[in-house]
């Protein structure tokens, strides 16, 4: 349990903040007691979340939060296991982790804060990296084409996986709230506002 909350490690105006508020409201109308929350992160800017709120939490290693948070949820399936995951880790390092998830079904919500770069290694390109944009490892343009990755979650049979933005509260909470309610895996991937490196 987290009872002392960390010092705030992340840029002002960061995106990450209203994600980490609409999952607070999203429990509170829910009624979910902290005792029977657990969030599981991997690595990236958005690592501390789960220091950021009042549940029990887990910061695992970078693109392994699902496979973790799926041990954790067969093993207490009491429990409501939110994972918070990123671009870089959730969509390129270990995207079989994903795409299987969506496959076995297990009940979790994934929230993804989609910031279309890799944030805390300072901006270089993601799979979700619009093309043609500067970064700081495609420093003329990015060559590639991103991804969809609600497309690529419904290919691989999820049956809940919607797509919505950060500035948007009261949309992101609904989205969130009927992504716990929905029995099975659900996936939110959620446009990131990241002030620092994403400038496009
Ligand atoms: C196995 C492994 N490879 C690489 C890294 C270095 N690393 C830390 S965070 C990160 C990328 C983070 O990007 P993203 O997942 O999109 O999260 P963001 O910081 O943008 O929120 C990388 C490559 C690591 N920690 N572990
Ligand atoms: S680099 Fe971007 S994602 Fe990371 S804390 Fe700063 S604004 Fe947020
Ligand atoms: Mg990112």
């Amino acid at each position: 349990m987290r009872a002392g909350l960390n010092k705030i490690q992340r840029c002002p105006w960061c995106g990450n903040f209203i994600i980490n508020a609409a999952i607070k409201n999203a429990l509170k109308e829910l009624g979910i007691p902290k005792h029977k929350v657990v969030i599981v992160s991997g690595v990236g800017c958005s690592g501390k979340t789960s220091q950021y709120i009042d549940s029990y939490g887990a910061e695992t290693l970078h693109g392994r939060a699902v496979p973790f948070a799926t041990g954790l949820k067969l093993a207490n399936p009491d429990l409501t296991v939110i994972i918070y995951g990123w671009d870089g880790d959730g969509y390129g390092i270990w995207l079989g982790h994903f795409l299987h998830a969506c496959r076995r079904n297990t009940n979790l919500t994934y929230i993804v804060a989609n910031n279309e770069n890799y944030g805390l290694t300072t901006g270089q390109a993601s799979p979700t990296t619009p093309l043609h944009v500067k970064t700081k490892s495609t420093p003329e343009w990015n060559t590639l084409l991103p991804f969809d990755p609600n497309a690529l979650a419904k290919a691989a049979w999820c049956q809940y996986s919607v797509h919505v933005i950060d500035k948007d509260i009261a949309l992101l909470t609904q989205a969130i709230v009927d992504g716990i309610k929905h029995e099975g895996f659900s996936h939110i991937d959620v446009d990131q506002g990241c002030p620092s490196w994403k400038k496009w």
